[in-house]
């Protein structure tokens, strides 16, 4: 179990900042950024490696969340990136499927 399954099923405390029957939002305890939140399924989904045909409705669900959630935490005006590692060469950590939305700064091209 990883720790963000811990962190859905309320054991590990996390400042949340959306929460649906589907999906959760909060806030990375190591922001790189001035708004950094992550956004996971509910669904315990390894990597977009793992994905299955049947997510796609979950995955546009997840995106349409991470628009509203930039939104309400008033970043989406000024701009903000999504990103999903996927695996070792990738910069994966946590192998529960993830949206990193990273707002608040000049964010950098390419990334490292
Ligand atoms: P990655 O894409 O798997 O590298 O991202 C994992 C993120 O999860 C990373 O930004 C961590 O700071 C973040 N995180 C967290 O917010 N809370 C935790 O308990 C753990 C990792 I472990």
């Amino acid at each position: 179990m990883t720790i963000f399954k811990k962190i859905i099923d309320g054991e590990i405390p996390a400042d949340i900042v959306y929460e649906d029957e589907q999906c959760l939002a909060f806030r990375d305890v190591s922001p790189q950024a001035p708004t950094h939140v992550l956004v996971i399924p509910k669904k315990e989904i390894v990597s977009i490696e793992q994905l299955a045909e049947e997510d796609a409705p979950l995955l546009g669900h997840l995106w349409l969340v991470i628009r509203n959630v930039a939104r309400e935490l008033g970043v989406a005006e000024d701009g903000y990136r999504v990103v999903v590692n996927c695996g070792r060469d990738g910069g994966q950590e946590v192998g529960h499927l993830h949206f990193h939305l990273l707002a608040g700064r000049k964010l950098e091209w390419p990334p490292g």
